[in-house]
């Protein structure tokens, strides 16, 4: 190992999350040049005399990849505490967002905001992510609801990733409810996004995926398959909200359009797993949205591990239904409430994660070449970052080989 490179780790337990049961390696050394990982191995094989720029001994901590947070909707202003209140007096979450309220009123809020305010309420819940491990989140629009207010939340989105230690990925969810202006003209709606906001957001290549809401109460599976047709045209991978509140067989029109992602899936069928399988389609566990609608209908992971679905889980961070940021907090739901095991939780924020943004080339594992994301945790077995409720092991966190204390 010669002076040219800069970061050395040393005595490390890793959890490369590259073999299913998530095994630690024994102490370990780790190197990092130009942002990659640029060896690992056990520390009886390193020179001794290897020297970098920065040195670190971590004293047998655990390393794990960075926390890969798939699915979030962090770009958006004000809260919806009121509306807790009223789901606490017995109004359901549909029943709210059919009067006027739920996502419609955060559109209205985000559409006024000016873009450094914007900016300012989503940077704090970035970085929020980011104390908790995260160095890959995905943001997805879906607040402002028109051509101008969508594209402003895209860029908002693609500003975080410039000027935080983060990388962004971000989804176009135009699809995501019916503005007011369109009221009772779904049709019309569905249109527009398909036939305008879908292009110039690829035009200007401010997004990297399309989502839609395919729901009951929001777009249905003809509608869908607009937006899905529009994104294929503009040469971008698709994802889906499937199935959270009903079995719209939104899964199995994913599938057919190679989605990365179906996400929640509370009420998907056998046909639409075996569809996903069939594709490669990975399923985004949100158990931190069931949890807060008081949901009762789990995802079926059995069904999802006999087909051999790739399980990712995620925060959802929404103002409606999953106001979070706690991603460890959500591996810690997705075995209590979905009986996921750790090891399963682990690779949902990691490996399997980084396949639902289409980065498994690049990232979700500690493997040689791979882009030199990780954290060190104060933890002796990577089953504990599940079985904490909501705790902070985390000592330290590195984007890209630089290290945030934190
Ligand atoms: N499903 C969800 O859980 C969020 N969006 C979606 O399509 C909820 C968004 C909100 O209520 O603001
Ligand atoms: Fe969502």
């Amino acid at each position: 190992m010669s002076p040219g490179i800069d970061l050395l780790l040393r005595n490390v337990r890793i959890v490369t999350c590259t073999d299913d049961a998530c095994s630690i390696t024994p102490p370990a050394f780790l190197a990092v040049l130009g942002g990659h990982i640029a060896g690992l191995g056990p520390m009886s094989q390193l020179d001794p005399a290897a020297r970098a720029q920065r040195e670190i001994d971590a004293q047998g901590a655990l390393l794990t990849p960075g926390l890969i947070d798939c699915h979030t909707h962090l770009v958006y202003a004000g809260h919806r505490a009121r509306e807790f209140e009223m789901r606490l007096q017995g109004a359901s979450y549909e029943e709210i967002a059919r009067a006027g309220g739920g996502i419609v009123s955060t559109v209205k809020l985000t559409r006024e905001a000016v873009t450094a305010d914007l900016y300012a309420q989503s940077a704090r819940r970035a970085q929020q992510l980011m104390a908790h491990g995260v160095t890959t989140v995905e943001i997805k629009s879906g607040y402002g609801l028109s051509l101008k207010d969508e594209l402003k939340c895209l860029h908002v989105a693609r500003e975080l990733g410039e000027h935080l230690p983060l990388t962004v990925r971000t989804t176009l969810l135009a699809a995501h409810a019916l503005p007011p202006e369109y009221a009772g003209r779904s049709g019309d709606y569905i249109a527009h996004v398909a036939g305008h906001i879908v292009p110039e957001a690829a035009r200007l290549r401010l997004a990297d995926a399309v989502d839609a809401f395919c729901e009951n109460i929001a777009f249905d599976l003809l509608q869908t398959r607009q937006v899905f047709e529009a994104a294929k045209r503009a040469g971008l991978p698709v994802k889906l909200h499937a199935e959270q509140l009903s079995n719209m067989h939104g899964a199995a029109l994913a599938a057919e359009f190679d989605a990365l992602s179906a996400d929640h899936l509370e009420h998907v069928d056998e046909a639409g797993v075996m569809a996903m399988a069939r594709a490669g389609t990975v399923a985004v566990m949100l158990p931190g949205a069931f949890y807060f609608l008081r949901d009762t209908n789990v995802p079926p992971i059995d069904l999802f591990r006999k087909h051999g679905v790739a399980m990712a889980v995620a925060t959802d961070c929404n103002p409606g239904s999953s106001p979070t940021t706690h991603l460890p907090l959500m591996m810690n739901m997705a075995c209590t409430l979905f009986r996921m095991t750790p090891a399963e939780a682990l690779l949902g924020v990691t490996r399997h994660a980084a396949r639902a943004l289409g980065l498994a080339e690049t990232h979700g594992t500690i493997e040689l070449g791979k882009v030199a994301d990780f954290c060190l945790w104060d933890v002796d077995h990577p089953a504990e970052l599940a079985y904490t409720i909501a705790a902070s092991p985390l000592r330290a966190r590195f984007h890209g080989g630089r290290d945030h204390l934190a």
